[in-house]
């Protein structure tokens, strides 16, 4: 992170790294009440020393009325009572720091709880002094309906509008989320100020940085001028006034100012970014701009649905080189990317671009690991996916929790779509998928907890757990285990060029990483046949030192189903031309 314009180091210490990503609610409970807590992350770390990651993000701990889970924050300042308290937290940061691995807290600034003291005190009416720290609109005079009166069409990502009435005082205010999570007023100098100070309170007390939730939300036009009517002519599409915004760029080299310049190296940030583009990625991630590390872009998780997440596509695997492919290259000079397929909003990577079943679920999971950790940029693993976890057979839409499918399901059937048909939708796509308990082991409720889970325990949880995986030296986790030891024991997966093969080809994945004289080739079949080796590889690869595989290789020159394999070559430094 050089602000002075100079470029940074080329070996950043999180270009090496790996990040687990934990779901506090769903990681490990102590106390027997369902729901996970920080003394349960404490007991478990040594899962995650085994694993050899480098980085832990936590999922939002603080105090919330957890109507989006605790994205929905009513103190930035404290700890929620179900997960423990500040001190328990000051446990887990010691422990995490004893075991030589750092801690990233989410940051979610966009927006608030309407319980927070900011907003209540907002809430209060026009001449409060907060007022104008959310965005507060009188109705449209213009319309007659009273459904029409919002100040502008923008519809909400939880479905409906963007804007709750507030009876007291007769104005609307905007949530891009919730009618729960109100948006902050970046616009007021005051608002970013006391971000900042949150953010510095806690560096001070020993955190490493910050996954920011959809900061590139942050800026929006202060017109707050209508969007294009969407799909179903309920709402607009704002996303053009508020998705990177006219502040956005200023706005996080301000904050990177006020609160990471002259810390310690040790820090990582990580923007979450949807609808980010390429050319506003590079400018967020330039290290000489002074922004953030690196960015989450959802092109990838995005290539397989239709009108809208819930409405599931087959995946077509040109397109996911495509834009994997680009982003590659459009970081490769400038910037970083982040690498992930699994977090807490997106369905299972196994049963989405592997398969789940009894044949192929190790096998296929192994495969879309690989792919994913021999790109270059920093990996992301979600709770569970070093286990091949698996997507929830939800039986119905009262096993599901989550706002975000619930609030779809009712506006779908409102609006006469057929309820099976939608809860198809959110059984492949919905978010609670990722969201049930780790599975530790095969005991009741996967040891999670004693008491009743908050989300019922996947039930192939007798199969898929943590304590058979640790144990079974051919598992999944042993060969997440495997992956991340060779990044950090092999420049190339760090710092190789990467070229894209067989663009063209649905069925096999295939890149190189080149690096001084060393050249890893990756080969990855994404379908359940076997599959020759087409001409499009070179014939010398074929014989080359095969550096890790997930099957024993039986024919070099077919990829059996789901196989992928690693092999690297020596150049010689003789050769001339
Ligand atoms: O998610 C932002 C986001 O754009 C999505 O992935 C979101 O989950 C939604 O499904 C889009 O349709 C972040 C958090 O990761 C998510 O858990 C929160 O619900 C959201 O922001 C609001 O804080």
């Amino acid at each position: 992170m050089a602000l002075d314009g100079s470029r940074v180091e080329d070996d950043a210490w999180w270009k090496s790294a790996v990040v687990y990503q934990i779901y506090p609610r769903s990681f490990a409970d102590t106390d027997g009440d369902g729901i996970g807590d920080l003394a349960g992350i404490t007991a478990r770390l040594d899962h995650l020393v085994g694993l050899g990651v480098d980085v832990i993000w936590l999922s939002p701990v603080y105090p919330s009325p957890q109507d989006d889970n605790g994205y929905d924050i009513s103190d930035y300042r404290d700890i929620e009572p179900m997960f423990g308290d500040l001190a328990a937290f000051d446990r887990l940061l010691a422990a995490v720091h004893d075991r030589g691995m750092r801690l990233v807290m989410d940051l979610v600034v966009n927006h608030t709880s309407d319980e927070h003291a900011w907003f209540r005190e907002s809430r209060e009416g026009p001449n409060s002094p907060k007022r104008d720290w959310y965005w507060w609109r009188p109705a449209r005079k213009d319309v007659g309906r009273e459904e029409a009166a919002t100040p502008n069409n923008w519809g909400s990502f939880f479905s409906g509008p963007a804007w709750e009435f507030d009876a007291a005082s007769g104005e609307y205010y905007l949530h891009l989320f919730s009618p729960k999570q109100p948006d902050l007023n970046w616009e007021n100098p005051e608002v970013r100020q006391a971000v900042h100070a949150m953010m510095r309170w806690w560096l001070d007390r020993g955190v490493d940085g910050f996954r920011m939730d959809v900061i590139n939300l942050v800026s929006k036009d202060p017109d707050l001028p209508d969007g294009p009517l969407l799909g179903d002519g309920l709402y607009g599409d704002g996303s053009p006034h508020y998705i990177c915004g006219p502040r956005i760029h200023e706005y996080l080299r301000e904050m990177h100012r006020e609160v990471f310049a002259g810390r310690p190296e040790r820090l990582l940030t990580v923007g979450e970014m949807p609808g980010v583009t390429l050319e506003h990625a590079r400018l967020f991630t330039d290290p000489a701009r002074g922004e953030v590390d690196m960015v989450f872009q959802f092109e990838h998780v995005g290539l397989d649905f239709g009108r809208h997440r819930f409405d599931p596509r087959p995946l077509r695997l040109t397109a996911l080189k495509e834009s994997l492919g680009r982003w590659q290259a459009g970081l490769a000079e400038v910037g970083w990317n982040s690498l992930y397929w699994n977090n807490h909003d997106q369905p299972r990577i196994v049963s989405r671009f592997g398969d789940d079943g009894l044949e192929h679920r190790v096998r296929s999971a192994k495969m879309l690991a690989t792919v994913l950790h021999l790109h270059r940029g920093t990996p992301y693993i979600y709770q569970g996916e070093e286990l091949g976890m698996t997507n929830a057979p939800f039986a119905s839409v009262e096993d599901i929790r989550d706002i975000e499918a619930l609030s779809h399901y009712a506006q779908a059937v409102r609006a006469g779509e057929d309820p099976d048909e939608v809860l198809r939708g959110l059984r492949a796509r919905g978010r609670d998928n990722a969201r049930t308990p780790m599975q530790w082991d095969a005991s009741e409720h996967a040891g999670f907890t004693t008491g009743t889970p908050w989300l019922p325990v996947n039930p192939n949880h007798t199969t898929i757990n943590a304590e058979a995986a640790v144990g079974d030296p051919d598992s999944v986790y042993h060969h997440y285990r495997r992956l991340i030891a060779l990044r950090h024991t092999e420049p190339a997966v760090v710092h190789g060029d990467f070229a894209m093969l067989l663009p063209d080809d649905e069925r096999l994945y295939a890149f190189t990483r080149r690096h001084g004289d060393t050249t890893l080739l990756v080969l990855a079949n994404f379908t359940g046949e076997a599959v020759p080796v087409p001409a499009g590889i070179p014939a010398e690869w074929l014989d080359a030192d095969l550096v890790l595989g997930n099957v024993a290789p039986v024919d070099p020159e077919v990829l059996g189903p789901w196989e992928a394999r690693i092999v690297r070559r020596h150049h010689d430094h003789h050769t001339t031309g």
